[in-house]
Formats: structure tokens, C-alpha cells, sequence
């Protein structure tokens, strides 16, 4: 069978390094990506592109009457930080793009929905360390209890409706091809295009905030190895833990250190990301996705760090 895939939300981080791994398996004419903004160079030049906001469900369904996709990577959302500045659009966006893709999927008889969760789906009183699959959540942002709200509604689509839909909750990704979203983990990103261009970085988290976090290569290559994991495999459908690497912005600076060794970092106060941060894990227990599909990382903090700087060296 020859797949026809749709990525909403192609333009974005995590979307811009999808397109190109899966038009690299499947064909460029066979990978669509879809965004509300005007794509860069890569994605418009290496495959079909449509301009779609998955909140308008009419569009969507003429783009799904056209391609007819056997997957659909739905990627468009709000993040944690930008989400706290617009409650009421991060809820509808992240809630109603999903419903909307799940009824389609269903009316169009998809084959495999992806839709990513992340860390965010917990709160204060999850436990922070190698924090369990299943566990108290109680998020305290808007981002969190939509992603919350969104696994209980892809385990309610597969239960009812039989719709194969898979999920893994991200931790923080760390990559140099996209700019990062809005999160509250983009400290991560920033802290190394600082490190290059000027030699040092105020970081809005404070020096002990630990996060669970993962370098982009592994993330794709996570996403796209369970959603090629057999159906029946596949044991969680509200959205898998998924582990990579865990540090502090102390931690990784020195890290950075071994490579730039005048390398300075300070910290900002009072910034809103850090309560955000303060309820989420340090650790995250990923034992169902390494049993079930096999999952495991290969970027540790070492790896990662001199990857990020070779590519963004060469680039700035
Ligand atoms: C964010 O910080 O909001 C995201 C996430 C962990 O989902 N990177």
C-alpha cells in the first residue's frame, strides 16, 4: 500500500525535521505539510504543501477528501509558555484541532493518527523523579490539561471507534534546524546559540532546575519507530512516557564549557517559565515504551551537546 501523509503543523519545531525523515521513507510527493504560515525553503521545495488552520474544519476536510492520508501527524499547537499568555486559544487550538482530526480520520478511515503529549501532563504532585506512566497529574497550565484532556480523548477515539492513534509525551527537545516554540524548556536551545555568538547566557530557569529533555534526532526517530511498531504492540493509546536525557542549565553548561571554555552563564529572576518548570519532572520513567516498541536513546548529554554546536557553528 503506498501512504498518503498529512503533517499539520509542518513549519514548527518538531514538524520541519518530521517532513523531511518521513519524505525521506516515503517519498517527497508522498508527505504533505500543512501549516497556517508560509513554509521555508526545504519544505516548499521538496514536496507538496497546503496552507490549513485545523481549527477551520471545512478546509480540513477538503484536504482530506483530496489526499485521502493512511496517516496524519497532527503537530500544530500551543505550548506551555505562549499558552499562559492566551489560555482560551492554547484550550481551543490544542483541543479542537484534535477533535477535529480524530472525527475526519474516523469519516475518512485513516489508518494511524499521531498526536503528541508531552511531560507537561504533569503537575506538582506527580512524583518528580523517574516519574511513573501512570501517577497522580494534576498540570497547572493550560498547555498541560489539554494534553491531559487530548490522551484521554485519542484512548477514548481507539476505544469506541476502533482508531489506531498513538502518543508520546515529549520532554523538552533540543534541535538547531527549527527555532523552538514557546516552551519552557526553550532555555535549552537558546543557551547554545548564546554560547556561539556571544559567549554567554542569562538563563530564565534557576540553576537547579532539573527537566527531562531529549535531542531532536532521537525524538523523530522515536516517533516514527512506534508509529511503525505493530498495532498490537502498541498497549498505552492515551500517550507513551518517553525518556532521554535529564540535566540542570548548570549541568549543561558546563557541559558547553568543555567545548567553549570562557563560556559564562547567569540567571534572570522572576521569570513566569520557572513555576512552570517547578511542577513538571526531573526524570521521566519510560519502561512501557522500551518494552512495548523497543524504545531507547542515543543521545546522551555529551553526544548532544557537541552535535547541537557543530551544526549551529557551521550555520551562524
Ligand atoms: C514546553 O516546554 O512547553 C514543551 C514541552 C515540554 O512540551 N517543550
Amino acid at each position: 500500500m503506498i501512504e498518503k501523509i498529512l503533517v499539520l503543523g509542518s513549519n514548527g519545531q518538531i514538524g520541519t525535521e518530521l517532513v523531511t525523515a518521513l519524505r525521506k521513507s516515503y517519498g517527497e510527493s508522498n508527505v504533505v505539510a500543512c501549516d497556517i504560515r508560509r513554509p521555508d525553503y526545504d519544505i516548499k521545495n521538496s514536496g507538496p504543501f497546503e496552507f490549513v488552520n485545523v481549527l477551520e474544519k471545512d478546509i480540513l476536510n477538503n484536504i482530506f477528501q483530496k489526499y485521502k492520508p493512511t496517516q496524519v501527524y497532527l503537530l500544530a499547537a500551543l505550548l506551555s509558555a505562549t499558552g499562559e499568555q492566551n489560555p482560551k486559544l492554547a484550550w481551543d487550538l490544542n483541543m479542537n484541532g484534535l477533535l477535529n482530526i480524530l472525527d475526519l480520520a474516523i469519516t475518512y478511515k485513516t489508518a494511524k493518527v499521531y498526536w503528541p503529549s508531552s511531560i507537561a501532563v504533569f503537575g506538582p504532585n506527580s512524583p518528580k523523579d523517574a516519574t511513573p506512566q501512570y501517577c497522580v497529574m494534576d498540570p497547572n497550565t493550560v498547555y498541560g490539561i489539554s494534553k491531559l484532556a487530548g490522551e484521554r480523548w485519542c484512548e477514548y477515539y481507539n476505544q469506541k471507534f476502533g482508531l489506531d492513534v498513538r502518543s508520546i509525551r515529549y520532554p523538552g527537545l533540543i534541535s538547531w534546524k527549527a527555532a523552538p516554540g514557546g516552551g519552557t524548556t526553550d532555555y535549552a536551545i537558546h543557551i547554545f546559540h548564546d554560547a556561539l555568538t556571544k559567549g554567554s547566557y542569562a538563563s530564565f530557569l534557576n540553576a537547579e532546575t532539573e527537566l527531562p529533555m531529549m535531542y531532536m534526532d532521537d525524538a523523530i526517530r522515536g516517533t516514527i519507530q512506534l508509529m511503525d511498531a505493530e498495532s498490537s504492540k502498541i498497549s498505552i493509546r492515551s500517550s507513551y512516557n518517553f525518556g532521554g536525557v535529564s540535566f540542570t542549565p548548570e549541568v549543561l553548561a558546563a557541559e558547553i564549557r568543555k567545548h567553549i571554555p570562557d563560556f559564562t552563564l547567569t540567571y534572570k529572576d522572576n521569570d513566569p517559565r520557572q513555576a512552570i518548570a517547578n511542577s513538571w519532572p526531573r526524570s521521566i520513567d519510560d519502561s512501557f515504551a522500551q518494552k512495548d516498541w523497543g524504545w531507547k536513546p542515543e543521545f546522551d548529554l555529551s553526544k548532544m551537546t557537541v552535535d547541537m554546536l557543530k551544526n549551529l557553528q557551521s550555520n551562524h
